[in-house]
């Protein structure tokens, strides 16, 4: 690897990383396996290995777990909530007791106490007590940092009000808030059942519950705590572990049945196996067993390395694999008409829970893994409901077995489905006509910078769709027709029906900007759709343009591609769409039910960027610079290096610095890349 491809490498890295990051700490739904994650990071460090000089100040090595999401009040924790280093084999968990000996001065064949603990897959907590009544109650966050989230640890059976009886002024109490299967499965059932976000697994299900911006959500949601450690302590407590896992009984908490105080490394070992094979018949997730010097006394001497005690180690157990059969690979479309391949497994118990799907993510994975139907296939479950595939066994390949070809057309509409260059995900293109993408399309077509109806929200599409009422969204406008009908159902009453019916009929009159937004085409922001209307003035010669542009080649189709700002991605989007017949009749269907106003001519329109004078600065992180600089150009504005008075807008990348304060110094506008990508349709 050259340096440029390690800089590179890294850079790549740290942005997945911490896109991951944030849609597993923040969403709370990840978008890959912690096997993938965990590979990411290792190849992140690897590279950093070979060229330290190269680590980036964003580099993932340097930041620990998540921090704190904007929603709720950050806290600090009064001690740090330490992490946990990991063992994986007898080896590991050998060369930690011997460090401890090392670091005691005691002999090799000095017994070490340790207490057990099977160690949850949750998210960990900081309970505050003063004077024995709950104070305050934060997530763990990045360790020194977390979030206030007492309202809705409150909410929570095993969490105590008050401790009973004796105990210190203030005192923190740590511990784990996990989700049951059992509790998991329950819940994923009602939130399919009512069109709501599934969890991929019970860790995420914890802590989307438990960092519910209205508490009253997290007091329906099923969380469990085990307690397992102290933080500060302003008062006596007692002298080993152990001793006080027993005071948080007393105190009312529950503490996990299968902790156990053992007598040296033999009785560890044996442990860590007994559980291994206990693990699948467990009611929650566990990853492995934390074991804890039980003496505080020698915990104190010990101390900690970086961020981890010297007198506690993890001991994970390795990822839960079984052999199976792959009986097919079907495709599903999902809400936004990515397709994804699926595969369909001969049923087969991994650790514990039948598994009969697993996920392909996507064609390239599939060549990459070289899966074909009919093969025998290594299936893991890291913590994750969906299992991975690992590999296929090549040797036990029948004969015949054909590779994979991706689907042309979509399953659920038999629409084109194609992928874009440069794009993993294959798409369909059936937009307005794809029963799979029905309702997302009309949560978008009724949205505020679309058409804005009042009072047709998410729920109320669902509610419609499912009673067949809504197919497209020309339906929207024949839903006078169902008055009668849903006058009768819970909830809705002569006012709100009304209410509703009457924002509909106000806007079928619509501006041709709107109109093309609200079909839902990709790339096809309200920049680009104003663009668009505003290139072809009027519905009639949009629709005759873009129906010669289908064909490749032609000039309306190369005009499309140079109209400012527009670009050929974006060409190809159009076209793809208005080559679907049934995209056409979806569109046709509802433009007759709508007046549908011309644009402004271009001369007398106010481009929002047209002719402005636009200063980028700090790092931009989701594009180039020269990508950020080309799409202003595209719009119509100048770009500069420095800020003045003739400055009409700062656009702030991270670490903006003295250009900002310029900036403020001479009121020019400022605004986030977030708000920069919105203006220019990104
Ligand atoms: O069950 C657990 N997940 C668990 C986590 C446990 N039983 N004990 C733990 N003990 C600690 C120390 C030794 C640092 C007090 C932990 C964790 N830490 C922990 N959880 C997440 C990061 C660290």
């Amino acid at each position: 690897m050259t340096e440029m491809e390690a800089a590179e490498a890294l850079a790549a890295l740290a942005a997945a990383i911490a896109r991951h990051d944030q849609a597993y700490h923040e969403q709370d739904a990840p978008l890959v396996s912690d096997a993938e994650y965990d590979a990411l990071r290792q190849r992140n460090a690897a590279i950093e290995a070979e060229f330290p000089h190269l680590i980036r100040p964003d580099s993932p090595s340097r930041r620990v777990g998540a921090t704190p999401a904007a929603g709720f009040a950050k806290v600090r924790h009064r001690v740090p909530m330490l992490s946990l280093d990991n063992a994986f084999d007898t080896a590991d968990f050998t060369e930690f007791c011997a460090r401890i000996r090392r670091f005691l001065h005691v002999p090799e064949d000095a017994g070490l106490s340790f207490v057990a603990e099977p160690k949850i897959d949750g998210l960990s907590i900081n309970l505050l007590y003063e004077n024995g009544a709950l104070a305050r109650g934060a997530t763990r966050g990045d360790g020194t940092e977390g979030e206030d989230v007492t309202a809705n640890l409150r909410t929570m059976r095993t969490v105590p009000d008050c401790l009973p009886g004796p105990c210190p002024a203030l005192i923190e109490i740590r511990g784990e808030v996990f989700m049951t299967k059992a509790d998991f499965l329950a819940l994923n059932a009602a939130q399919a059942a009512a069109g709501q976000k599934v969890f991929a697994n019970p860790r995420n299900a914890a802590a989307g519950s438990l960092r519910q911006l209205d508490p009253a959500i997290t007091a329906t949601r099923p969380l469990s705590l085990f307690a397992y450690a102290l933080g500060d302590v302003q008062g006596s407590v007692p002298g080993t572990h152990s001793a006080y896992l027993e005071q948080l009984r007393a105190w009312g908490f529950e503490v996990n049945p299968l902790s156990c105080l053992l007598a040296g490394e033999a009785e560890a070992e044996a442990f860590q196996a007994e559980t291994a094979l206990a693990r699948a018949g467990l009611g929650y997730d566990i990853d492995g067993v934390v074991y804890k010097l039980d003496d505080l006394a020698l915990q104190r001497r010990l101390g900690f390395v970086g961020r981890a005690p010297r007198w506690a180690i993890a001991w994970k157990f390795p990822a839960e694999q079984a052999v199976t059969i792959l009986e097919d690979i079907r495709i599903q479309v999902g809400r936004t008409g990515a397709l994804t391949p699926v595969a369909w497994l001969a049923p087969v118990n991994v650790g514990g829970v039948l598994v009969t799907r697993a996920t392909l993510h996507n064609e390239d994975e599939i060549a990459r893994k070289d899966v074909r139907v009919g093969d025998t296939v290594l299936l893991q479950r890291a913590g994750d409901v969906i299992p991975q595939i690992v590999q296929v066994m090549p040797d036990r390949r029948p004969d015949g077995a054909a590779p994979f070809v991706p689907p042309e057309t979509c399953p659920a509409c038999c629409s084109l489905a194609v992928r874009a260059a440069g794009e993993v995900v294959r798409r369909c293109t059936g937009g307005l006509i794809c029963p799979a993408q029905t309702v997302e399309r009309l949560i978008h077509f009724a949205s505020r910078g679309a058409f804005d109806i009042e009072g047709l929200g998410e729920k109320s599409i669902q509610e419609f769709h499912g009673l067949g009422w809504l197919h497209g969204p020309a339906d929207i406008f024949r839903l006078e027709r169902h008055r009668a009908e849903l006058l009768t159902r819970e909830g809705w009453k002569e006012k709100s029906v009304s209410n509703l019916m009457k924002a509909i009929e106000s806007r079928r009159t619509v501006p041709l900007d709107r109109f093309i937004y609200a079909l839902g085409i990709r790339r096809v922001g309200d920049t680009n759709a104003k663009l668009l209307a505003r290139h072809y003035a009027s519905y009639a010669a949009w629709r005759a343009q873009m129906l010669a542009a289908t064909t490749v080649g032609s000039d309306e189709r190369s005009a499309l591609g140079s109209i400012l700002g527009v670009g050929k991605a974006l060409a190809d989007e159009l076209a793809a769409f208005f080559v679907e017949p049934r995209n056409l009749a979806a569109l046709d269907d509802l433009a007759a039910l709508l007046t549908i106003e011309d644009a402004k001519s271009v001369a007398a329109a106010d481009g929002t960027l047209s002719g402005k004078n636009l200063v980028f600065t700090g790092t931009l992180e989701t594009m180039s610079r020269p990508e950020a600089k080309a799409r202003a150009e595209a719009l119509g504005a100048r770009v500069t290096d420095s800020v003045s008075k003739r400055t009409d807008l700062l656009i702030l990348g991270a670490d903006a610095g003295s250009k900002a304060k310029k900036a403020a110094e001479l009121s020019v506008a400022t605004v986030t890349e977030a708000e920069w990508r919105e203006m220019a349709g990104f």
